[in-house]
């Protein structure tokens, strides 16, 4: 049926013979997460993954998803996004602070951004430590370490890329050759990283870095920033184990994309 249908039949909670019924999705059933609308806390930015911002809970679901909003914009309800509350996407306030990442601030904030005095300005709490799943396999990835992983936002390209920094369980995914705008923040388990020759061993194209000479002539993502001549200092070549590389995602491991189980 169109679109508008469907969204209208939904609504009324009406159900057609061909739907996959509710009992076929785990994560559909009602959950009891804790948190609660306006709560802050930090979450990487699903449109720019290499951030992290100060962000609130706009919305609590019942089956555990939340929904939420980052502070910087002026976000309207269409532009909220959805993580489950167990994500590797989100962390309690101070997460970056405590790993020395810079976190995208409220808009108009005083710099330095500090969550105490943002919480007495905003009139609000932030989520606690507990709500959140913070239990940090040994995953065995080091800064350094190369692989290969999928460009989120142009998900049809696998590419060569390099660990820039670990977090808890988040590795900050470098894309060889490409602005550190272009990085990616992703849980350790998940499904969007592979070991080098992973490609090869699949028969899938690989994308290898752009040359320098390619790189400087192409717009970069954010547009006003200039393309860097050279973006970091030639990494030594370390190369991730194949054995931390999960094929088989464990039970308690959650992307922003996919909610594995
Ligand atoms: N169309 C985009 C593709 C960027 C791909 C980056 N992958 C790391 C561009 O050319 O900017």
């Amino acid at each position: 049926c169109a679109p508008d249908e469907y969204c209208d039949r939904t609504s009324k909670g009406l159900r057609d013979k061909d739907d996959a019924t509710e009992d076929l999705f785990p994560m559909s059933i009602p959950f009891k997460s804790g948190f609660q609308v306006g709560m802050k806390l930090e979450a990487i930015d699903p449109l720019n993954l290499a951030s992290i911002c100060v962000a609130t809970i706009m919305k609590v679901l019942n089956d555990g998803y939340l929904m939420i909003s980052i502070d910087f914009y002026n976000s309207t309800p269409k532009d909220w996004f959805c993580y489950h509350c167990t994500s590797a996407s989100i962390m309690p306030a101070g997460f970056c602070e405590a790993h020395g990442i810079n976190l995208k601030p409220p808009q108009n904030s005083i710099t330095p951004f500090v969550w105490k005095d943002y919480l007495v300005s905003s009139n609000s709490i932030a989520a606690p430590e507990h709500l959140f799943d913070t239990e940090v396999p040994d995953h065995g990835f080091k800064c350094g370490m190369k692989l290969e992983c999928t460009d989120l936002m142009n998900p049809h390209l696998i590419c060569v890329a390099t660990i820039a920094r670990t977090a808890g369980r988040l590795i900050e995914v470098h894309f060889d050759g490409w602005e550190n705008d272009f990085n990616q923040w992703l849980d350790c388990c998940s499904s969007d990283i592979f070991p080098v020759g992973w490609c090869e061993l699949v028969g899938y194209k690989l994308e290898g870095p752009i040359k320098q000479l390619a790189q400087e002539h192409r717009p970069s993502k954010h547009k006003k920033k200039k393309p860097k001549k050279n973006l970091r200092a030639p990494a030594k070549k370390v190369t991730a184990p194949p054995l931390v590389v999960h094929t088989k995602v464990p039970t308690s491991c959650y992307t922003s994309v996919d909610v594995c189980q």
